[in-house]
């Protein structure tokens, strides 16, 4: 068995050209699939960049290199130096013919699962042997628009004169109504992971850092198994101050509509080969209120009382009516937690909002409550001790600008960004209700 040696990669599979005719190329990859016949064998390599191939034939390559050919199977990793002969009749107008092959490490047989994804497996199946599934093209696929959609992100938020934070997911208390949290030791403390980053974005407003962002993991027990949910999601979150909830809209509009445009303009390929019909939305999004909601969902036949929250009956209604990217705005306020500002005409309304796609709810916000006796109001009328919350509370005595923000769930935000209906599919490795490994 080789080592690297002193061989480095030249080139990946996309690169190589028939107008490379003659020149010597060293390429690293995977055995996609491997045909030998008599005097002949096709190695199909496959790389980051797609596949290639590399002809092998007995009278032209040295008998060590026609053996090591005959000895390669399924998904070894090798490493090939070859000639680039361009020729008319093959697949791309040229072939690889090997001078030498390294094997760099033998796959066992049978493989768990294959990832030339000629046999099917079960999601299950495959998010159990992920790394396996992870090298077929198709997911590969989607983990580059998945960081395409990260990086597209930030720039909007460096663009906008956005900060970049990190605040801690080991906490203290809850913050958004205290019913899905994951309870850890720590040392003879006990203590939570985070379910947001909520009460530190507000805390970096009484810092004096105006707009800040963040994006990172947020905790929620939730009990249920649906395709929505899972337990540990990314979380892209903001917050800015001298604005209101408007001002938070309009930040995430182009946060959405920028990584729409971005995706579409620099991972064509990847679109391409998932086959979804990906469609740049509306810069602007419809803005609805909730009584304009409830009144849809009324209207076809879904039953839904001014003051709770919307079922899934209730999304699914409003969202086959509204289509793609809308807002829901005008919350009544006991659907919303404590840190939302209300209404200063109507306080059975507060400043909050969602960002729907379809019956989606992709990312929640508000205007929130920036005066400390207010604040205090809110937390006792929710039934909660406002001693419980130490210096969140504090931050609120000693000038407190108004602030306004949003959470968007990056997992969420990949499901309607390549059509996938599982959000397991867009999560590298998914926490949910039954699993924890790999
Ligand atoms: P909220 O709880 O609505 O708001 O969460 C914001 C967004 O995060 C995503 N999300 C999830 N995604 C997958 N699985 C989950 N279990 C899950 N929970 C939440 C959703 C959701 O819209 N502090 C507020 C935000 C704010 O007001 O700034 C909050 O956490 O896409």
């Amino acid at each position: 068995m080789f080592l690297l040696g002193d061989w480095r990669r030249t080139n990946y599979s996309n690169e190589v050209k028939p107008e490379m005719d003659g020149e010597e190329v060293i390429l690293m990859g995977w055995v996609h699939s491997i045909r030998a016949l008599g005097k002949l064998a096709f190695i199909i390599l496959r790389d980051r960049e797609g596949t290639i191939q590399i002809v092998v034939p007995k009278q032209k390559v040295s008998e060590e290199t026609f053996a090591t050919a005959k000895k390669i199977g399924k998904e070894d990793v090798i490493a090939v130096k070859g000639k680039v002969v361009a020729n008319e009749k093959a697949p791309n107008g040229f072939e690889v013919i090997p001078t030498e092959i390294r094997i760099l490490n033998k796959a066992e047989t049978p493989l768990p699962l294959d990832p030339s994804e000629k046999v099917p497996a079960d999601i299950d199946t495959r998010l159990d042997k992920r790394f396996l599934d992870l090298r077929r093209p198709k997911i590969q696929a989607l983990f580059r628009i998945r960081s395409e959609m990260l990086k597209s992100v930030r720039n909007t938020f460096y663009e906008e004169g956005f900060i970049e934070v990190n605040t801690p997911k080991l906490v203290a208390s809850a913050t958004e109504g205290g019913t899905e949290l994951f309870p850890i030791s720590y040392f003879e403390k006990e203590a939570f992971l985070g379910q947001s980053p909520q009460l530190y974005k507000q805390m970096m407003m009484a810092s004096g850092f105006d707009k800040v962002f963040e994006i990172g993991p947020i905790f929620r027990a939730e009990e249920h198994n649906t395709r929505r949910h899972l337990n540990e999601a990314i979380s892209i979150d903001t917050e800015m101050s001298f604005s209101d909830d408007r001002d938070a809209m309009d930040v995430l509009e182009k946060v959405v509509y920028n990584t729409f445009v971005d995706i579409y303009e620099n991972r064509e390929k990847e679109i391409e080969l998932l086959g979804i019909d990906f469609k740049l939305p509306e810069k602007k999004f419809d803005r609805i209120t909730y009584d304009e909601a409830v009144d849809i969902a009324n209207s076809k036949g879904v039953e839904i009382e001014w003051g709770e929250d919307l079922s899934r009956a209730a999304e699914k209604a409003i969202g086959d009516e509204m289509g793609d990217l809308y807002f829901i705005t005008d919350w009544p306020s006991k659907t919303r937690p404590f840190y939302t500002l209300h209404d200063e005409k109507n306080p059975e309304i507060c400043k909050a909002f969602d960002l729907m796609y379809k019956e989606l709810e992709l990312s929640s916000g508000a205007q929130r409550v920036h005066k400390y006796d207010l604040l205090v109001e809110n937390i006792k009328s929710m039934g909660m001790n406002p001693e419980g919350f130490g210096t969140y509370l504090e931050a609120f005595k000693y000038g407190m600008p108004p602030h306004a923000g949003w959470g968007l769930g990056a997992d969420r935000f990949m499901m309607i960004l390549t059509c996938q209906e599982n959000i397991r599919e867009c999560v590298l490795f998914p926490r949910d209700r039954q699993r924890l490994t790999p």
